[in-house]
């Protein structure tokens, strides 16, 4: 089965060729109630791995909100009804497209519509709806996948209770799963046996879940601040069974957190989590059966690094913070979304602030905010948190919902402080409970319960853009006046734009006594404003966006000596971390322009040796401040205005840098390394000792390869853990000595210890297609034909081509080469898994902030994508909105 292709014109041109038709435009604006309530939803299944009957009986009634109608719409997509009965009587239907339109003409104010489908979910390579992976059956429904099991008004603010009966083979299923509490179970004739589901809770229909399959769980119960007993289960294939305690013990401190920090107490007897290893994204909050990817449950410190043992942490955390945020309270529609993601977001980051230390996580959360959301919002695909249109909803589960989102709610937050936040969000949960509610209810209750006036924020909710705000100052008396002036940059549709309200926490420093500001908040709601701020002594240097307050490019002129002074001594650790990146931004991008002298070098040789040797550093906090902006982000701050990013000069700059600094301060890494080699893994300060024993190997790997690949194979050969053998891989992978043989050794000793781990496997994979060697295109060409890889799944694909198309040397190769090989994979994958190949759009949708050789290259390759046949919504939408924007 299919996901939704381009309809094509029957009729076709006069010189007989077909012109294919735009898929539908859907328009916020166009928003209607549904015109039947569905209180209630049974649906029997007979399931079977080719064949999956389905039996679903409706009770429908008028819904008072709109306007009344005698046609019921259910959506479908590639749906066939085998038989439609409306109170117990054969129905008038037809098909209009691929929906079912019935209609209910008998009297009364209740009917039942009851409508037989079958389906094929081994052949459902989309991964959307009821499908089979590695022998099991599982569903993902969000956000138009219910459509595709049966018809149904598939859109989130129809809420029903389900009663769900399931049968099949017990032998290929022994565990029945669905939403809600088991009420019966039982043996059948035929070696099959079934199990009756019902769930209290009204939801929509994307909130469904079953799960048929072979598994085990890990179990733990949790107790409710109330004294509800909840039975959780880490459901997963035998062999996975024991890398599944973290994750339990991320969901039991999920659970405890939000009591504690948001009063959300858990309201089903059971939570049940089930591991699929075929999934198009991360995990989904299904009420009470959540379905994962096994790469957000498994982790063992065996075959998961440090970085994954977070993110099945965090991901846990955010599909059970869902229950409330998202479940509870659902969205009215689908422009909506970011009211429970990046609501859910934020709430996940909050939580694994206090988990894993506050600063740490705000500054990976801000770089992936700048890696993954700044150029989308400077590219064709910027859209507002709360977007206008779609044609394919999926195209819009991104980093400017989920994340700028996020960072929304957080201003939000900033501004009201922690207490009164909590007023406007307890107010939300209480008055909008049960409902399908929209952003704005969702402002409305923040100002009412946190006693806000928020209608100049709702900007930040219709426009788009990263608002730029450049600072200058002037010191008269013992006042420093500083001059902040904010744009917020034309996107696609939205050519003029208004200042927002931007909340920013502020402190002047002194460089002269080394005296430090008093931290205050300042919200700049102008498009020029000035704030008169108190002196700490001489030589005064402002400390801005201390925490990151606002999601914002900060431009201001601030000398080497100044940054230094705050790398070293700033009291706020983001702000130490972020004038490290702006020493780096700034002698890269002048680099990288031709105009680079030694003075910016020399700055942050100096600043990278302080980071070294500051003993009251921890070591979790020294790692991040040894890591060098992306090369995406310098491309967004060298394409700024009307010059292009050059990803060449900008690669060749990097590698420069680091390789000098792993020249001046060899001996400080070294030393530095040694240390973080000297501590066990479990030690406290394990983890902190382990991304510093990473860094320091990118420094030495660019100074003296011989050196790194001699380091990195002892790292590799004596580590009992997956972060030090990733690290030490990663760094083989990367360098070209043909005379040396650790780089193909310890590949191969990487492989044949974890054949068969499909997880590590992805990792390999990974590694090398992410890897700085100059022959990385060839490398992916070949391993694309490696027996284990494979475009049915999307997890190893991601591992190579996502992974690629974020490897700026590759991807952007002058010869093109790179480019070419994203759009073949588009095109290849388009009719297999269409939502995994759209997202493969986006790299190339950046050709206008690329020189003009580039540029021409990706945008060729984005039309020829265009010309094809056949292509879905998902990838048309994004290739032509890459190419019209
Ligand atoms: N809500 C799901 C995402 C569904 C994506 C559908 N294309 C996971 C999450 O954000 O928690
Ligand atoms: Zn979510």
């Amino acid at each position: 089965m299919d996901i939704a292709t381009t309809p094509t014109n029957p009729e076709g041109n006069s010189d007989g060729v077909t012109t294919p038709q735009e898929p539908q435009l859907i328009l916020r604006s166009d928003y209607k109630p549904f015109a039947w309530l569905i209180p209630q939803t049974n649906l029997h299944f007979e399931l079977g791995i080719e064949k999956t009957k389905v039996t679903s009986r409706l009770t429908i009634q008028p819904n008072p909100a709109a306007e009344p109608s005698t046609e019921l719409r259910l959506n479908g997509d590639g749906l066939k009804a085998s038989s439609v009965i409306v109170d117990g009587e054969a129905a008038q239907y037809a098909l209009d497209g691929d929906d079912l339109v019935v209609t209910i003409a008998g009297p009364g104010e209740s009917h039942s519509v009851q409508i037989e489908t079958t389906i094929n979910p081994n052949t459902n390579t989309a991964l959307m709806g009821l499908y089979a992976s590695n022998g099991m059956l599982c569903t993902q429904c969000e956000s138009e996948g219910f459509r595709r099991i049966t018809f149904f008004p598939d859109r989130p603010d129809v809420l029903s209770t389900y009663s769900v009966k399931m049968a099949g083979d017990k032998t290929l299923f022994p565990i029945l799963l669905c939403n809600g509490n088991q009420e019966n179970a039982g043996d059948l004739e035929d070696g099959r046996h079934f199990a009756e589901w019902h769930d209290p809770w009204p939801k929509p229909s994307y909130l469904f879940a079953l799960v048929a399959g072979d598994l085990v769980a890990n179990s733990g119960p949790f107790t409710t601040v109330s004294g509800r007993k909840v039975e959780c289960n880490i459901w997963v294939r035998a062999e996975d069974l024991d890398r599944t305690d973290h994750a339990l013990e991320s969901l039991h401190l999920s659970m405890k957190w939000d009591e504690e920090t948001f009063g959300r107490e858990y309201d089903l007897d059971l939570y049940n989590i089930v591991a699929v290893s075929d999934f198009n994204m991360g995990a989904m909050e299904n009420k009470g059966l959540n379905v994962f990817n096994t790469k957000y449950v498994l982790a063992d410190s065996d075959t998961a690094t440090d970085g994954d043992f977070d993110a099945v942490e965090g991901v846990i955390a955010h599909e059970y913070f869902h229950n409330w945020s998202g479940n509870r309270i659902t969205c009215r529609d689908w422009f909506q979304l970011s009211l429970k993601e990046g609501f859910t977001v934020l709430r996940d980051q909050l939580f694994s602030q206090d988990m894993r230390g506050e600063a740490v996580k705000r500054i990976e959360d801000v770089r992936i905010l700048r890696a993954a959301q700044f150029p989308e919002d400077a590219g064709p695909l910027a859209h507002p948190i709360r977007p206008d249109s779609y044609r394919e909803i999926s195209n819009f589960y991104t980093a400017t919902v989920y994340n700028k989102g996020a960072e929304v709610i957080r201003m939000m937050r900033s501004i009201a402080g922690e207490a009164d936040f909590r007023k406007g969000t307890d107010l939300y949960f209480d008055r909008h409970d049960g409902e399908a509610a929209t952003c704005e209810d969702f402002i409305t209750a923040m100002e009412d319960g946190a006693g806000l006036d928020l209608a100049q924020f709702r900007l930040w909710y219709r426009q788009a853009g990263t608002p730029r705000v450049v600072v200058t100052q002037d010191v008269h008396g013992d006042k420093l006046t500083l001059r902040l002036a904010q744009t917020v940059p034309a996107t696609p549709g939205q050519p003029d734009k208004k200042p927002m309200p931007i909340p920013l926490r502020v402190a002047v420093h002194s460089r002269a006594t080394g005296a430090l500001g008093a931290e205050q908040l300042i919200v700049l709601n102008e498009a020029h404003q000035s704030f008169d701020l108190p002196l700490a002594g001489d030589d005064p240097v402002v400390s801005i966006n201390r925490g990151y307050t606002a999601p914002i490019v900060v431009e201001r002129d601030l000398s080497n000596g100044d940054l230094g002074f705050l790398a070293a001594h700033d009291d706020d650790p983001f702000a130490r971390y972020e004038a490290v990146q702006e020493l780096a931004v700034n002698h890269l991008i002048a680099v990288a322009k031709g105009s680079g002298n030694g003075d910016g070098e020399a700055a942050l040789i100096d600043a990278f040796r302080a980071i070294l040797t500051d003993t009251a550093l921890d070591d979790a906090m020294r790692g991040e401040l040894m890591m060098l902006p992306s090369e995406t982000y310098l491309f967004e701050a060298m394409a700024s205005g009307a010059s292009k990013a050059d990803p060449g000069a900008i690669h060749e700059a990097r590698e420069a840098l680091k390789a000098a600094i792993g020249c001046a301060l060899a001996e400080e890494l070294a030393s530095a390394g040694s240390k973080a080699a000297a501590t066990p893994h479990d030690h406290p300060n394990g983890r902190g000792a382990r991304k510093v024993s990473s860094a320091v190997l990118g420094f030495v790997a660019a100074a003296d390869p011989h050196q790194a690949t001699r380091l990195a194979t002892r790292q590799f050969g004596g580590s009992d853990n997956m972060t030090d053998r990733q690290s030490a891989l990663m760094t083989l992978c990367g360098i070209d000595l043909p005379d040396r043989p650790e780089r193909q050794a310890t590949l191969d000793a990487f492989y044949k210890k974890f054949q068969g781990n499909d997880l590590v496997i992805d990792k390999w994979f990974t590694l090398q297609a992410l890897s700085l060697h100059p022959n990385v295109i060839a490398q992916v060409k070949e391993l694309a034909n490696h027996p284990d890889f494979t475009l049915n799944n999307p997890n190893r694909v991601r591992s190579l081509y996502m992974a690629f198309a974020g490897n700026p040397q590759g991807f952007h190769d002058a010869s093109g080469a790179g480019y070419r090989m994203i759009a073949d994979v588009i095109l290849a994958l388009d009719p297999i898994n269409p939502q995994t190949a759209a997202r493969f759009v986006s790299p190339l949708g950046r050709w206008r902030r690329i020189e003009p050789g580039r540029a021409a290259l990706m945008k060729a390759e984005l039309e020829r994508i265009a010309k094809a046949d056949n292509l879905s919504r998902d990838t048309f939408e994004q290739v032509s909105r890459s190419l019209d924007g």
